[in-house]
């Protein structure tokens, strides 16, 4: 039986994970019908006041996937979900306001541009403090696991002394209205549709944890194992970094070969491009994550592809 058959069973049995699960699939379907049959399912869930059904469906709201993209009725239905007494839900109502916020969302950035290669920016205060101490609280919630980092060779992710920081990663279509914003502003910064992005991944670096010296970017010589990736996907052509605290000591993004590195305060981002306009992979994009040597560092981390990435 494959996958979404054996889902569909599952579901039909009752078992509310499966429903979810059953809906991403079919919503991101090439079929037509099969779409369809996600969004029944999903909106007789919500009909039901099924929580997890009214947080899905916000988030394709806001993406506008199986449905057309509509931030208020997103934030409606997390105020659904909120009002049947769901904690997520309670939290991402609390943190968004009670309303769409437009001008906080789409509000204008500045980019400030520190080298030209790679492209490096910093747009100061990209998200404000308290979406941040969200991610940070949404990161708790979770089981925080080692990063990995790929194998050269094998093109497998693998655990590596280099990149000791945990971490926890939310898809695309993550049932938490906050990160889809998110994604999109962070779409707009880098002027890339959200669906070349890579699921985000908030990483958590304990003192002494670090991430040695990397490229983003699938070098010369990991093309062979990474050839079927590279096919689908693309590069890594731009990396996002978000800074979510202060407090903590070292803990610099650093790129050695520019000498050049960056520490922003809560809410700040770094974005710099992996591949040149040209569409050439940038030598000069080599960077570290410095150890920290007091306190905690928390940071949101983004890679955005050169073609969409699946949305499950
Ligand atoms: O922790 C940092 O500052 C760097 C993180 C990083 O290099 C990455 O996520 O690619």
């Amino acid at each position: 039986m494959n996958h979404v058959a054996e889902l569909r069973l599952r579901t039909s049995k009752g078992d509310l994970l499966a429903r979810q699960e059953l809906v991403q699939w079919l919503v991101t379907s090439d079929s037509l019908a099969e779409r369809e049959e996600a969004m029944r399912i999903l909106l007789s869930a919500c009909d039901r006041d099924d929580a997890d059904a009214l947080l899905l469906h916000a988030a394709l709201a806001a993406r506008g996937v199986g449905r057309k993209q509509n931030f208020e009725d997103a934030v409606a239905l997390v105020a659904k979900a909120a009002a049947l007494g769901d904690e997520r839900a309670r939290g991402q109502f609390a943190v968004l306001g009670g309303k769409f916020d437009r001008e906080l969302w789409f509000r204008p950035m500045q980019l400030r541009q520190h080298h030209e290669a790679p492209r490096i920016f910093t747009v100061e205060s990209f998200i404000p403090p308290h979406i941040c101490a969200w991610f940070v609280e949404y990161a708790k919630t979770q089981t925080l696991q080692p990063s990995t980092v790929r194998d050269g060779a094998s093109g497998v992710d693998i655990i590596s002394r280099g990149r000791s920081a945990t971490g926890v990663g939310a898809g695309a279509l993550a049932p938490d209205l906050v990160i889809q914003l998110t994604n999109l502003r962070i779409a707009g910064a880098v002027q890339v549709h959200v669906a070349h992005q890579e699921p985000t991944t908030i990483l958590h670096y304990a003192p002494g944890q670090e991430y040695q010296a990397h490229y983003d970017l699938i070098r010369p010589q990991e093309e062979a194992a990474a050839a079927e990736e590279l096919r689908v996907l693309g590069q890594r052509a731009a990396t996002v970094l978000v800074y979510l605290n202060d407090g903590y000591e070292g803990g610099e993004t650093y790129f050695p070969h520019l000498d050049w590195g960056f520490k922003g305060k809560p809410g700040d981002a770094l974005i710099f491009w992996n591949m040149s306009a040209a569409g050439e992979r940038e030598r000069l994009s080599l960077h570290a994550g410095l150890p920290v040597t007091r306190g905690e560092k928390w940071l949101l981390s983004k890679w955005v592809r050169q073609k969409p990435v699946p949305l499950i």
